[in-house]
């Protein structure tokens, strides 16, 4: 048997089992090799994009139909209480690319560009000589709001700004149309590439990482993949999903939530126009909630399919593979829809992971989890270091079942609207398994500011406790904990037009409450394109 590394001798101790106990950790070793080098596990990251654990069959849904996550639930462990930070997409994928809070990216709002000048996780693995594959929707370079389909944005182009996932990266930077011309990717140039005719955009997407799996299963350098699938991200029309996804749900009763409100959120930053017709916006959410759950059906049989893929290659055993979102949707839930706001059908997402080397099959835990910490995670399961400056925590030992640090509660972060440079809809927030505790920056008369919530007696959120006489202890304690853990951060909970000082004026972040990260680097368009981008550039300017 080939020498045990130190954190493999303290896992073993810590267990209290001898080295002679250890069969499945000799497995981790390289295929046959005998060398002493351990063979890494590959990674294969799926995120799915607006799913909340609300909507999940296994988490309690009983209309979602989702048996792969299910088997991927019942072979691995789930992490109960995981939540995005900054629930809204592009702020959730700096903090997953780098394991910062988004004060700390910069990345406040959607739209913006990240700075590449700082440690990413593909950094990590490709120094750790990890092959780095990414497909999808990638949501961190165009600095543009709006015309999404235009090459300049939707081009990701290679060298810095890939942050390390280039090998290859087959992706583009955002679009939520799966059929169609407006459905494509880049690979190294900014040529835009159809999935095929009539091919669903996830299911292509999927096929592209069959095939990586079936090329790369065999080669010496372990492989990592991420498999970023646009589902259930809205528009929620039947052309933008199977026929055979929406089939599934014909018989099925949708209902609205038991916390749909008439009422818009005076919080909420856009579409509170749709609550001038409550009725109309009913049918509306009735009629797309169902597509929606067609679109949870659809990822999960894509993830079946590469899931099944892996054991075809003989890899499953060691590969990691992660399945999440990176936030929920509130469809009518505290009358608000979309995201970017702390309740319970936004934050918690799905976080499973199933590693049969290491990670017992069934494994449930509810300790704080959020989008900081997978960084982090992913690092001490696959035994890489951790940068410095990374500010989530290694949660692994949680997922193996050897225990380890855990925080007191998530931190949440809402920088402002979706998008836009607008003041008015900031918030910072708390949540632990048991209370949700809220601030938002600008009180409006119609709704309290501050919101204390008990997420196991009332799950729906529908009672706030923040100005009750016996939970006011219970209130100063989370004030504090906010208080203390912004301060730490250097977060100062500022409007949202108060970030724009991070950027050059040009949606480029140069800067965030932690760091200067310098010039933002020029995209470098491939030989034979230079002219194409030097007019796009002057068209637009
Ligand atoms: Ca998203």
């Amino acid at each position: 048997m080939p020498p045990l590394n130190r954190r493999e001798f303290l896992r073993s101790s810590a267990l209290g089992l001898g080295a002679l106990a250890l069969g499945p950790l000799a497995g981790c070793r390289d295929r046959g090799s005998g060398g002493a080098a351990p063979r890494r596990p590959n990674l294969v990251y799926i995120i799915s994009d607006e799913l909340g654990t609300s909507y999940c069959s296994f988490a309690g849904d009983a209309t979602a139909v989702m048996p792969n996550v299910e088997k991927l639930v019942s072979e691995g462990a789930w992490l109960r209480q995981a939540v995005s930070s900054s629930p809204v997409c592009a702020p959730y994928r700096a903090t997953l690319m780098t394991g910062k809070y988004a004060s700390s990216t910069g990345m406040v709002i959607n739209e913006l560009r990240l700075n590449p000048n700082q440690r990413c996780l593909g950094h990590v693995l490709r120094d750790a000589g990890y092959q780095r594959c990414y497909i999808g929707k990638w949501h961190l370079y165009a600095n543009h709001a709006g015309d999404h389909d235009n090459v300049l944005h939707s081009f990701v182009p290679p060298g810095p700004h890939r942050l390390g996932f280039d090998d290859p990266f087959l992706g583009f930077n955002f679009h939520h149309i799966y059929y169609g011309e407006q459905s494509y990717y880049h690979r190294d140039t900014p040529e835009k590439i159809g999935y095929g005719e009539g091919v669903y955009e996830p299911d292509g997407q999927t096929d592209q990482a069959i095939r990586y799996i079936e090329r790369h299963a065999g080669d010496v350098a372990p492989f990592a993949m991420v498999l970023s699938l646009g589902p259930p991200h809205p528009p929620w029309t039947p052309d933008n999903v199977p026929a055979e996804d929406v089939a599934v749900y014909a018989d099925a009763d949708i209902q609205l939530p038991p916390n749909w409100s008439d009422h818009a959120d005076p919080y909420m930053d856009r579409f509170r126009d749709l609550w001038d017709h409550p009725a109309e916006l009913e049918k509306d959410l009735l009629r797309e909630k169902r597509i929606y759950y067609a679109m949870i059906t659809s990822v999960d049989r894509d993830v079946g399919r590469l899931v099944k893929a892996l054991e075809d290659a003989g890899v499953a055993d060691d590969t990691i593979v992660v399945f999440t979102s990176d936030h929920g949707e509130m469809l009518g839930s505290h009358g608000r829809i979309q995201k970017m706001i702390f309740y319970e059908e936004a934050v918690r997402v799905p976080f499973v992971v199933r590693w049969p080397r290491r990670i017992p099959a069934g494994r449930t835990s509810d300790i704080t989890f959020h989008s900081p910490d997978i960084m982090p995670t992913l690092l001490g399961l696959m035994d890489l270091s951790i940068p410095d400056g990374v500010e989530g925590t290694d949660c692994s030992g949680h997922l193996t079942g050897d225990g380890g640090p855990e925080l007191p509660a998530a931190l949440l972060q809402g920088m402002g609207h979706t998008y836009l440079w607008i003041d008015g809809f900031e918030w910072r927030a708390l949540r632990d398994e048991r209370y949700t505790y809220a601030r938002y920056r600008h009180p409006r008369p119609e709704a309290p500011a501050e919101l204390l919530f008990d997420n196991v007696q009332d799950p729906r959120q529908m009672h706030n406790l923040a100005g009750e006489p016996e939970h006011r202890e219970r209130l100063e304690g989370y004030r504090k904990q906010l208080a203390d853990r912004l301060e730490a951060l250097g977060d100062s909970f500022e409007d949202c037009t108060w970030y724009q000082r991070w950027t050059d004026g040009d949606r480029n972040i140069l800067r965030s409450a932690t760091t200067e990260f310098g010039p933002m680097p020029e995209p470098t368009w491939p030989d034979g394109w230079e002219d194409e981008y030097r007019e796009l550039k002057a068209k637009e300017s």
